[in-house]
């Protein structure tokens, strides 16, 4: 096989285990390398110190593993559609409503890895879920799948931005796809003038101090008085800046695949049952949920918010 007839191979492939999208980039220096180090000189990476760490690898993704030539990036959609949870106050941001997402997308990453090493036998593999140096959406971008857009999102056309990256890095000879030159936010700001704490410093720039996401999952310990009314009525994570997104209002369509469907204690959890969990009843119920990234203690410090901003709306 020649490099074009591997990656229609791969391809193919990613597709029969369950991939929504997938395209193939060389591992060139990323062309955002500046843009990132302005992000987090300016502090927008918050406590998440890893991101400093990961920089130089972020900035060079062939670094990351020394002989690697390509990222092959897939997309998984997890759109639920439209529908708000059961129960108020719960904002559940929907990435959540089904089990951890690396559980899912890591072992079928770990099939297509398997895959293209009998399509290129001795090539070297190595598959990446969220975790990790890897500038996935910059990546993602690249291999053809989607313009960045001004809320950061990845955005592929047809499917808009509920969806999953995931990313084998590999030595194999393998044809790079067109980056998806196109910016089709145009004149459209809806998603910065949407966001309830205002964390766009600018299309593009996240502070994630201001980020829901942020506050609800990443961070450790007591929310200040101003975190406290930031996260609103949101229990882990928001999605705001993608709800109002006119590529997901008009595009995306819900996700299919069984392994993400929906549960319901996830997607409007039992908030008195969340408060009175000691660890041992959170790690029954929750092990293998996003819920376990902020933990027991985490999870009581949102509920408790949320519950407080429902009696107190504004
Ligand atoms: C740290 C992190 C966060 C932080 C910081 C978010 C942020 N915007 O940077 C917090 C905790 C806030 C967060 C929140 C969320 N996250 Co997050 N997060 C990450 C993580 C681990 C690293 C991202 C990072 O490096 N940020 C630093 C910024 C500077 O880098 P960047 O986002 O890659 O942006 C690059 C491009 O924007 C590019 N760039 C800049 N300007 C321009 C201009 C143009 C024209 C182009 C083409 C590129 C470009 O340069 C940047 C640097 O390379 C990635 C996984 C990964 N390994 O990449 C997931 C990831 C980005 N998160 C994801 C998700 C799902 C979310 C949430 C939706 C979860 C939720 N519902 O609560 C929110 C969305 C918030 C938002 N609007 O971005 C998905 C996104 C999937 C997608 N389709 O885009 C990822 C890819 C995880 C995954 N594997 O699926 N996240
Ligand atoms: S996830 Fe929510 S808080 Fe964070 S930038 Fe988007 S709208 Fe704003
Ligand atoms: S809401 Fe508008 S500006 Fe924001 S990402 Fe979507 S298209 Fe782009």
């Amino acid at each position: 096989m020649n490099p074009v007839e591997r990656s229609v191979a791969v391809k193919r492939y990613a597709t029969e285990v369950g991939f929504d999208a997938v395209g193939v980039t060389a591992l060139e220096r990323n062309a955002h390398a500046a843009e990132l180090d302005r992000w987090l000189a300016a502090g927008h990476a918050a406590t998440m110190t890893y991101l400093h760490r990961q920089a130089e690898k972020r900035k060079q993704p062939s670094r990351i593993l020394p002989q690697a030539r390509v990222a092959v990036v897939t997309l998984t959609n997890y759109f639920h559609g439209r529908q708000l949870p059961d129960a108020a106050p719960a904002g559940v941001a929907q990435y959540a409503w089904s089990a951890d997402y690396h559980r899912v997308l890591l072992p079928r990453l770990a099939r297509l890895a398997a895959a293209i090493r009998d399509i290129a036998p001795g090539a070297a593999t190595r598959c990446y879920a969220d975790a990790g140096p890897v500038p996935e959406r910059e990546l993602a971008q690249r291999a053809g799948l989607g313009w960045i857009g001004k809320n950061m999102m990845l955005i592929h056309p047809a499917l808009g931005s509920f969806t999953f990256i995931g990313v084998v890095l590999t030595d194999a000879d393998l044809a790079p796809d067109q980056p998806f030159e196109a910016d089709r936010c145009g004149t459209c700001r809806r998603c910065l003038d949407a966001c309830p704490t205002d964390a766009f410093a600018a299309p593009r720039e996240l502070d994630a101090r201001r980020c829901i996401a942020y506050l609800t999952i990443e961070k450790r310990g007591a929310f200040t008085a101003a975190e406290r009314a930031m996260v609103g009525e949101w229990v882990f994570g928001c999605d705001v800046c993608q709800d109002v997104c006119p590529w997901n209002v008009k595009f995306a369509g819900p996700a299919t695949d069984p392994a993400l469907a929906p549960r319901p204690e996830l997607r409007a959890p039992d908030l008195a049952a969340l408060l009175a969990a000691d660890e041992a009843e959170f790690h029954r119920r929750y092990a293998d949920t996003p819920f376990a990234r902020p933990g027991a203690a985490g999870m009581r410090r949102n509920v408790a918010a949320a519950l407080a901003n429902h009696a107190r709306p504004g």
